[in-house]
């Protein structure tokens, strides 16, 4: 294939209700969406996962538009690409920015899978035709409201809870829900809101068996979460560490992680995620797949990704519901029971709904 046109858009669309991490509060979601079109008018989309402040990593809806239309899209324009795998190597030169790269990366990989008629999951190599999935929950005002809000999810049968923690919203959070609901699985991320200074947290966390505790230290750390999973007995698992399949070895091999989560913008792009589920996978270390509120095609790339033998623990890959009034797919992401049926027509398996898509466009450019 050869590329010859990509349009760039800037989304805004406005969360059901906010989402709040240790690092702040999500409201609205302004991200970038990619249409990439091949020279037989093939059309493959990808979304960018990069938020519009640099709280997550470093990059921004702003740093990847400058990097899409300086670098990345002059790499790629007109270039033949025989498989998506090249795409990784023709912006190999170019450092980081992994959310900018993943964004085309993954219409290129949309685009592949058309050409071959075959399911992106199929394309990737999954054998999975449903995937078991979690959910995220975001800090909120009390304990009181996050009962109800687990309630209300454990009975919409997501299969396991994600709690946010963060110092002063940890152990007696997690202490209640565990009293609340004895049996249900649950995890904690804290978004690198802690130190090793705070060790005891962590040997309180241990009493109420938690399947993980995700990204507890610093987002650039690989020592300190050594030491702090020397101390405790719940699993760590590294979240904003983990950029490549390099990345994911060192951290296994020094033991700062046990699970590895698995963001596809994070790591740059789809290739690189598979890496990294194989390197896991032969090495026993269990994936799932994680999230960034993406909207209807992040969500189709997660779920795809999430068919791959490896992703043996439940994703943050929710309906769509859970997000938005309207994604912007046809079908929406649907989970029932705990779980999303995997599409079977080629590509990301969903229509993108073109009405939604510009409603929620406030700024686009076509490069070709
Ligand atoms: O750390 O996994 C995270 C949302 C925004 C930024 C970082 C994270 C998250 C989530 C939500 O946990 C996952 C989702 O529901 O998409
Ligand atoms: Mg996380």
């Amino acid at each position: 294939m050869k590329i010859k046109e990509v349009t760039v858009r800037h989304m805004q669309m406005t969360l059901k209700s906010p989402f709040t991490t240790s690092f702040g509060t999500f409201r609205t979601k302004n991200f970038l969406l990619l249409e990439v079109k091949d020279e037989s008018g093939v059309t493959g989309w990808g979304e960018s996962v990069a938020f519009d402040a640099p709280w997550y990593n470093e990059e921004t809806m702003k740093t990847n538009w400058h990097m899409l239309e300086d670098f990345l899209i002059p790499a790629i324009l007109d270039k033949e690409i025989n498989h998506p795998d090249e795409v990784s190597a023709i912006f190999a030169p170019i450092r980081k920015n992994n959310m900018a790269k993943s964004s085309i990366e993954g219409a290129v990989w949309d685009i592949y899978a058309q050409l071959t008629n075959q399911p992106l999951a199929k394309a990737l190599g999954g054998t999975k035709d449903k995937i078991e999935v979690g959910i995220s929950i975001g800090i909120q005002n009390s304990i009181e409201e996050l009962v109800e809000l687990v309630d209300g999810y454990i009975k919409e049968g997501y299969k396991r809870m994600k709690i946010k923690i963060k110092p002063g919203w940890d152990v007696d959070v997690i202490r209640t829900l565990r009293e609340t609901f004895p049996d249900t699985p649950f995890m904690a991320d804290a978004n690198s809101a802690y130190t090793l200074d705070a060790v005891d947290v962590f040997k309180q966390l241990d009493e109420f068996d938690l399947m993980m505790i995700e990204q507890p230290l610093a987002s650039d750390d690989i020592i300190d979460h050594a030491k702090l999973q020397k101390e405790i007995k719940t699993p760590i698992c590294l979240d904003e560490s983990i950029h490549s399949v390099e990345d994911a070895r060192k951290a296994v091999e020094l033991g700062s992680t046990k699970i590895i989560n698995i963001k596809i913008g994070r790591v740059g792009g789809l290739t690189e995620a598979k890496k990294i589920h194989d390197y896991c996978l032969a090495n026993n270390v269990p994936v799932w797949c994680g999230g960034m509120l993406e909207a209807g095609i992040g969500r189709a790339h997660n779920i795809a990704l999430t068919t791959l033998s490896g992703f043996t623990l439940p994703g943050d890959t929710a309906g769509s519901s859970r997000y938005w009034e309207k994604d912007i797919i046809v079908p929406e992401v649907v989970v029932k029971d705990g779980y999303i049926d995997v599409p079977q027509t080629a590509g990301i398996g969903y229509e993108v709904d073109m009405e939604a898509v510009e409603a929620f466009t406030a700024a686009k450019k076509k490069f070709n």
